[in-house]
């Protein structure tokens, strides 16, 4: 197989072995890390979803091809270009309450931190209070929350009712982003209840920019 189709191959397949030499191959080939990253590598992830929502592949193979993502992103990430130090400004992200799917929150995590922000991780499953709890505590300038279920999106909207409730949502702009989520319902539905600023980032360089746009 090519180079491309094998990456791709090793995420549908959850297939970790010579992975790494893989990846060395196609950096000396002269791709970037990022587009390994999203032209070849989030294609396998892709048709590991269809796979699934289709009853065709069962989740302990879902999770393994996760972890084989998960390897790659973690050993290609030092070969992406850094451009400053954190000074741009401050996001606490977080997956939302009862979603586990932390990928693409982590992405983000990796693009937002090499191009300049500080990126304050609280990781998967974060009920409200705790995201706001560390807003607070690292004096945050934006709140990114992650979730990939359909579930998810309902509860994006309940945490943002909750910020106004607790009159905090003027203080932290919210970035939000995530598979089920459409830009419809974010920039019509919630944004019409958040009495804050929130926006739809649609991938992590759309959370990119917008945060470039949150911050100036
Ligand atoms: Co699950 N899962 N999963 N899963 N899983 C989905 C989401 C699903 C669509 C699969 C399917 O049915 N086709 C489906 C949801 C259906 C629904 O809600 N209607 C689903 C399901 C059902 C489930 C379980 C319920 C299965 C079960 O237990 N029966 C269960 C849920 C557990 C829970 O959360 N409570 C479950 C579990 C898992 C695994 C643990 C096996 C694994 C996750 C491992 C992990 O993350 N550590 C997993 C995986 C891997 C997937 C799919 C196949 C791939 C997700 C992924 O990593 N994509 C997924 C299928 C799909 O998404 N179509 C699926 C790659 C990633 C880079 O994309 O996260 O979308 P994504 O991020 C993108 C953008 O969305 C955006 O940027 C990224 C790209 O640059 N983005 C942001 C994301 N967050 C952002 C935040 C931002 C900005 C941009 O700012 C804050």
């Amino acid at each position: 197989l090519p180079l491309d189709e094998r990456l791709k191959r090793r995420i549908i397949d959850g297939e970790r072995g010579g992975l790494e030499a893989d990846l060395d191959e196609a950096l000396a080939a002269g791709r970037s890390a990022l587009s390994i990253i999203n032209d070849i590598l989030l294609d396998g992830m892709k048709v590991v979803g269809e796979l699934f929502g289709s009853g065709q592949m069962q989740l302990p193979f879902v999770l393994q091809s996760a972890e084989v993502m998960k390897a790659a992103v973690a050993y290609l990430e030092p070969h992406m270009e850094k451009t400053d130090d954190g000074g741009k400004g401050r996001i606490v992200l977080a997956t939302v309450k009862g979603d586990v799917h932390d990928i693409g929150k982590n992405l983000v995590d990796i693009i937002l931190s090499n191009n300049g922000y500080e990126v304050v991780n609280i990781g998967i499953k974060q009920p409200i209070s705790a995201i706001i709890e560390a807003a607070e505590t690292h004096n945050a300038d934006v709140i990114g929350m992650s979730g990939l279920l359909v579930k998810s999106t309902v509860i994006m909207k309940e945490n943002l009712e909750e910020m106004n409730t607790r009159g905090v949502a003027e203080r932290w702009p919210v970035l939000l982003g995530g598979a089920a989520l459409t830009r419809a319902y974010v920039e019509d539905d919630l944004r019409a209840l958040y009495t804050g600023d929130v926006h739809y980032a649609r991938d992590a360089f759309e959370g990119l920019s917008l945060m470039d746009r949150v911050m100036t």
